[in-house]
């Protein structure tokens, strides 16, 4: 069924987790990472198992009880079979849907915000495909704003600093970091299996490297986390095993010792900032009678009171970097925290020096903490939505249970949509939603689910329209990021897989159906898009007397070297150099230790100022260790989960979980027992890792082992394969800013003592 690939030359190509080449030779794949990185991710070890994998989506599918009853509600998704159906037919019905609902309900029940990470490519790129489609064939779709990484923070950071990529990306380089930092004090750490990958591409790690070279210097690490690997061994940490969701507390404590030894930077705070009295009398309990000192952050943080006191001094003086990891605003009152790390690197009196103040979410992805192109690269267009609503999209489940129900967000009362229908390429629900027995309840309401998969992931066994696309190996693009100086013609290294098509055909063929294949494809082949994606990138170049190769001569090549901008602290530094001058994006042209914008939204789950709310996932009784549900290694999200080193990682086919020996012993398990990790929500099974590199209470499952159920027809089936995602709380960050909360939740765990269930999730479903 599967044709046999031809032999190829080695090829440059691109991935979220870096530049590499593969070729096939007698039928299989080959890679080997980019000469040029000095730290290559181990990630695309993946591609080889997953190219030709059983997981893969051969043809088009249809779910049963779709075809035989047509659109509407349905429970079986998920756990119906499947019809075969040839690409002819099955745009000719899906294109008579999207008909239905255009010109019926119109495109505002069309939910397309198809949230995911898709693929590298700049042109094959699923969100933009999709987005552009449903704008010029459908009149629209309603869509979703900030995301699941940082939906908290999106929202907070324009109150209070102002453009959010002036902070997380034209801020503290891993440049700086290594020549000037003294002390880097990062709350979650900085992972390198996290700043490994990038969203586009990336050429170079360079992340292990800034960090040896800066520890070498002298500068000290302290690592805040649960988890001791939160940062490399190469940095030579100091480890404070923190309490999960108590770092808010802890940054307040230290302010408090700064403040209550006269070591705050008074002069910055009055020069940079507005809103410190307010929070001076907060904390120092003036407003509600506690002082936010040392003693009263031990026992709430788990770190005792004369270390933080002594952490306070070291701070002080010192070229200080704050960091704070995305993980930290992806739980319950995710805002504070990330407020809080500004307070405390505006009460240094650090932030826009050089190496220096406050690097939000440094080394939590590949693209920040690095030098920006001089010259664009491509973009494919979207075109204009016609629809104006749009959902935070972290509450894509609420939105299905709830249509018309109103929510708060971003100092507005706002309802939610009528949705019909819901399409989606290039993202996995599945992986990155939150309590995905509720999200199966939610599914279950629409009219039609339409997935474009490369594989047979949960989301595409719970769609009615099953389109199979192809992987990036198997089409051309080009590579690029905007902040990588590599730019890399993709040439093909092996055919498509079975019946798949690139997104794009898809959608050409579809759009015809809706009368609009002209204003989707504007007549460009793939080829010819190519050329015209690269053009604005080559007059740059010219235009700054560069070499500027035309498009055949870059397509021929292995990549060009792109120029950049110089490394120079960006509007934070201007800033602070000149606040009078060069104002931030903020009401009040400062950095708002307190917001008047804030205050007068009036939710008590974000007040005006950094505010202590209480600690978050507090074990109980029923649910006594928290759960760290985190980024995996060995994969981005839930991709090539059946790729071989992330499948090579498991044991007995399962996901990890980490534990402290001394909880294991109490809960009578052992170094590669099978566990059942469970609440009120549901239920996983994951193979037992003992670490002393864990705080105690805490067990850590990272995310991206497929929803596999023993039995999909059951409401709360147990996942055999070791899904958090089926444990953690479908809840709101806050009424401000309602990002995703999947990081932290309570669970029981306990011996899994029947027979092993099989792992069925990387079997394709059953077809008629
Ligand atoms: N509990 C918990 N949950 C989390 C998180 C957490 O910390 N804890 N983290 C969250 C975060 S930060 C994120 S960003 C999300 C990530 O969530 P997602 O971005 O949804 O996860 P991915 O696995 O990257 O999904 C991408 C999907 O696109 C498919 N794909 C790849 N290339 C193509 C293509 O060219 N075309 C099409 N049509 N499809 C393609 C892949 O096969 C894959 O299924 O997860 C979130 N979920
Ligand atoms: N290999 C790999 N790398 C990735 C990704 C991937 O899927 N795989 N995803 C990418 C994406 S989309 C994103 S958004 C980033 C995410 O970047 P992050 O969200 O920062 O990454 P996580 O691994 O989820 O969390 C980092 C660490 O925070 C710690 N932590 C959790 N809760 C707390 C807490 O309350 N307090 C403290 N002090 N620490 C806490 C955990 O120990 C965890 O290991 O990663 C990117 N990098
Ligand atoms: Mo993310």
């Amino acid at each position: 069924m599967i044709p046999k690939d031809p032999d190829t030359e080695f090829q440059p190509h691109t991935s979220h987790w870096g530049v590499f080449s593969a070729r096939m030779r007698d039928g299989a794949l080959e890679v080997r990472p980019h000469p040029g990185d000095p730290d290559p991710n181990r990630i695309i070890d993946n591609f080889p198992a997953a190219l030709r994998h059983r997981a893969r989506i051969a043809r088009p599918m249809v779910r049963r009880g779709w075809l035989e009853n047509g659109p509407g509600p349905d429970s079986r998704r998920g756990s119906d079979d499947y019809v075969a159906m040839s690409w002819s037919e099955v745009l000719d019905r899906l294109g008579g849907e999207l008909r239905r609902l255009r010109d019926g309900p119109g495109p505002q029940a069309i939910f397309g915000g198809s949230y995911g990470w898709a693929s590298a490519g700049r042109f094959h790129h699923a969100q933009s495909q999709i987005h552009r489609f449903l704008n010029t064939a459908c009149g629209g779709y309603v869509k979703s704003v900030n995301s699941y990484s940082s939906g908290s923070s999106q929202v907070l950071v324009p109150h209070i600093i102002g453009d959010y990529e002036d902070l997380t990306k034209r801020n503290v380089s891993w440049e700086q970091a290594a020549q000037h930092s003294e002390i880097v004090l990062a709350f979650g750490g900085m992972a390198l299996k996290n700043s490994m990958v990038a969203g586009g591409s990336v050429s170079q790690h360079v992340e292990r490297g800034a960090m040896e070279r800066a520890a070498d210097r002298g500068c000290a690490f302290v690592l805040v986390s649960p988890l001791r690997s939160d940062l490399p061994d190469e940095a030579k940490a100091e480890w404070l095993p923190v309490t999960p969701g108590s770092d808010t507390a802890l940054m307040m404590a230290l302010v408090h010792t700064l403040v209550a030894e006269g070591r705050h930077d008074r002069a910055f705070l009055e020069r940079c900032t507005v809103g410190w009295p307010v929070f001076e009398r907060y904390l120092m309990g003036e407003t509600d009678g506690i002082a936010k000192d040392a003693a009263w952050a031990a026992p709430l943080t788990g770190v005792a009171a004369d270390e933080i006191v002594a952490l306070a001094r070291r701070l002080h003086g010192r070229r200080a970097l704050i960091v704070v990891a995305h993980a930290l605003q992806r739980a319950e009152h995710g805002e504070q925290p990330v407020w809080m790390g500004m307070v405390l690197a505006a009460a240094l009196g650090q932030i826009g020096l050089p190496g220096g103040g406050y690097g939000y979410a440094l080394g939590a992805i590949a693209y920040y903490g690095r030098r920006f192109n001089a010259v664009p690269v491509p973009t494919f267009s979207q075109g204009r939505n016609g629809v104006s609503d749009f959902i935070p999209v972290a509450r894509i489940a609420d939105m299905l249970l709830n249509p018309g129900g109103s929510y708060r967000y971003n100092g507005q009362t706002r309802s939610y949509p009528e949705i019909k229908l819901v399409y989606w390429a290039g993202g996995n629900p599945f992986h990155h939603h939150q309590d995905l027995n509720r999200l199966r309840r939610a599914f279950a309401r629409l009219d039609t689910l339409v997935v474009h998969e490369l594989a047979w992931t949960a989301t595409a066994r719970h769609a009615d329209v099953v389109l199979p696309c192809t992987m990036t190996l198997e089409r051309e693009d080009i590579g690029a990021s905007s902040n990588d100086p590599l730019l890399l013609p993709m040439r093909p290294v092996a055919a498509p897989f079975g019946e798949a098509r690139d997104d794009y055909a898809i959608f050409a063929d579809l759009a015809e159906r809706l009368g609009a294949r002209e204003a989707f494809t504007e007549g460009r082949s793939v080829r010819q898009w190519l050329e015209h994606l690269y053009e604005p990138t080559r007059q740059a170049l010219a235009a700054m007397g560069r070499p500027a190769p035309d498009f055949a001569a870059f397509w021929a090549g292995e990549g060009i070297d792109l120029p950049q901008l110089a490394d120079d602290g960006g509007r934070l530094r201007a800033f602070r150099d000149d606040p009078e001058g060069r104002p931030l994006p903020t009401p009040s042209g400062r950095l708002e230790i307190a917001s008047e914008t804030i205050a007068g939204y009036g939710e008590p789950d974000c007040p005006g100022h950094p505010t202590w709310l209480g600690p978050i996932a507090v074990p109980d009784a029923a649910a006594p260790f928290v759960l760290i549900a985190n980024q995996p290694r060995t994969r981005l999200h839930s991709q090539f989960d059946f790729g071989g080193h992330s499948d090579g990682a498991k044991r007995r086919g399962r996901e990890v979980a980490s534990l402290h020996p001394e909880d294991a012993a109490q809960l009578g398990l052992a170094e590669g027992d099978v566990a059942r990790l469970f609440n009120e929500r549901g239920a996983c099974l994951a193979a037992v890792r003992l670490t002393d590199g864990i705080r105690r209470g805490v067990v850590q499952l990272p995310t991206g082992a497929w929803y596999d159920p023993a039995d999909p027809s059951e409401e709360k089936s147990l996942c055999v394969h070791g899904n958090p995602n089926v444990l953690t709380r479908d809840i709101g960050t806050s009424a401000l800013a309602q990002g995703c909360t999947g990081q932290l939740t309570t669970v029981q765990i306990e011996r899994y003592t029947g027979n092993l269930p099989p792992i069925q999730a990387h079997d394709p479903p059953r077809a008629a």
